[in-house]
């Protein structure tokens, strides 16, 4: 089995940046598939992450049972609710929407995941998910029925409660396609505060962008809508 986290961790130590490519199975179709991992294979990118709002039943696991035979890159799930697990992926990103309060969102789905988890052999990570204000309604904002953090200061100590309360990484979400990413102001402060490691994604569209967030203090990137809509955007990362 891979450690993913440990993997995460001794990146973090030796100043190794990483980056995802979010797959939404929504939004990929399984023909296009193939084409579409083989330029992520050959990419700066570190993990594939898999998962979305609002995808149909089934339709996460055709993708990943697809997905375990074109890469080897770690394929994490990132998902929208219960019904996107699958063993079909290394491990789970278990997402706690701590920006929110929503008990469904912070604790419902999670007793709900149970069943199904025992049966595979996922790593499970318990990350605290923070919804920030990206200048957009998102799709998690919709389906959560939670509002978007902006006041840096309550992000701060959301993030750093969620450190408490032992989960081991935090993510700083502007949200899929948002207008705004995460600022640089937010992502220092936040880095800052807690010593585990941080994710950041959404908004995130050139490679100006994914250097400031590395700067700022982001350990992981993810990046999805910029590789959905033009796969030379890869190229542009090297
Ligand atoms: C969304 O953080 C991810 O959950 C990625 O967002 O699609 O805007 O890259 P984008």
């Amino acid at each position: 089995m891979r450690n993913i986290l440990k993997h995460i961790k001794t990146s973090v130590e030796s100043k190794t940046k990483l980056l995802a490519v979010l797959i939404d199975p929504d939004k990929l179709k399984t023909e296009a598939l193939s084409q579409f991992v083989n330029k992520v294979n050959s990419s700066i990118a570190t993990h594939i992450f898999v998962g979305g709002s609002t995808v149909e039943t089934d339709v996460t696991q055709r993708l990943l049972t697809a997905l375990r035979s074109l890469t080897n890159l770690p394929i994490v799930l990132f998902p929208g609710d219960v019904t996107q697990i699958s063993n079909d992926a290394d491990a789970i990103l278990f997402l706690s929407l701590v920006s929110g309060r929503n008990p469904e969102y912070l604790i419902g789905q999670h007793v709900k995941s149970v069943s199904t988890l025992r049966k595979t052999n996922l790593e499970v990570i318990p990350t605290g998910y923070i919804l920030i204000d990206g200048g957009k309604e998102t799709a998690t904002l919709k389906v959560t029925k939670t509002s978007p953090l902006t006041i840096k200061s309550e992000i701060v100590d959301t993030a750093k409660a969620a450190e408490l309360l032992g989960m081991k990484l935090i993510y700083l979400e502007a949200g899929s396609g948002a207008k705004q990413e995460v600022s640089s102001e937010i992502i220092k402060a936040v880095k800052q505060e807690v010593s585990i490691p941080l994710i950041v994604g959404g908004g995130i569209r050139n490679k100006t962008q994914l250097d400031n967030a590395y700067k700022a203090g982001a350990d992981l990137v993810v990046i999805g809508t910029a590789f959905e809509k033009d796969e030379s955007f890869f190229n542009k990362l090297k």
